[in-house]
């Protein structure tokens, strides 16, 4: 059994639907982001960075945080979504990383600076917009020829899919971009990708 520390977030999306996929039985436990409960003791013993999402395996009492670490350590242990061995496996945990390092921070800022920060600042919305449209471009030329990330349907499109929702609640962000959208399509039509982005509630962007 694992335990799901989570919220109504991008990051947090993609563990559920994670679990989901693997039909993996999970109990939720919310931590309420923006009520601060990210920096009680408690959480902070899991995560000292004080973000969701956090997994506890209770079957071995390990903690996990860093939703891409999540990703990698619950398809490992199901034997899914990430091939075991070889270029291919490595292939899928370049693409974690790029989303990781890339989609996810770069999204985050653009988000940011256009819905939350107190005040509008052109320089800020423009220089995240332009970078997230780089970044999109890239995963456009790549699914021009294939259905999904990498070569099967893996935790990469999971990882990649929960920013990529989040900002689709908010922002026209894909309309350049026919393949991304296509593949966005195929994603968001999966039924346990619908159900992990119920958990544990719909986005209040939505
Ligand atoms: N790199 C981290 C980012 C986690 C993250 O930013 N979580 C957000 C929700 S998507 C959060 O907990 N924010 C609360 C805060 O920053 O105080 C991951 O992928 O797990």
């Amino acid at each position: 059994m694992i335990d799901l520390y989570t919220y109504q977030a991008p990051c947090g999306y993609k563990a559920s639907i994670c679990l989901e996929e693997l039909e993996m039985p999970y109990t939720v436990k919310v931590v309420n982001i923006w009520e601060g409960e990210q920096h009680k003791e408690e959480f902070l013993q899991l995560n000292p960075n004080a973000k969701i999402p956090v997994i506890v395996d209770r079957e071995t009492d390990e903690a996990i945080f860093e939703s891409c670490a999540i990703l990698l350590y619950l398809a490992d242990k199901a034997g899914q979504l990430i091939p075991p061995s070889g270029k291919q496996r490595r292939e899928v945990i370049q693409w974690l990383f790029f989303q990781a390092a890339s989609i996810g921070p770069m999204l985050g800022q653009r988000m940011h600076f256009a819905f939350v920060a107190p005040e509008k600042i052109p320089y800020a919305i423009a220089r995240y917009t332009k970078e997230t449209d780089r970044l999109y471009n890239i995963l456009e030329q790549r699914l021009i020829e294939k259905e999904f990330i990498c070569d099967q349907y893996s935790i990469a499109d999971i990882a990649h899919f929960g920013w990529l929702y989040m900002a689709n609640q908010r922002l026209d962000n894909l309309e350049h971009f026919p393949h991304l959208t296509a593949w966005y399509d195929r994603i968001a039509a999966r039924s346990a990708v619908a159900k992990g982005v119920t958990v544990p509630a719909p986005s209040p962007f939505i």
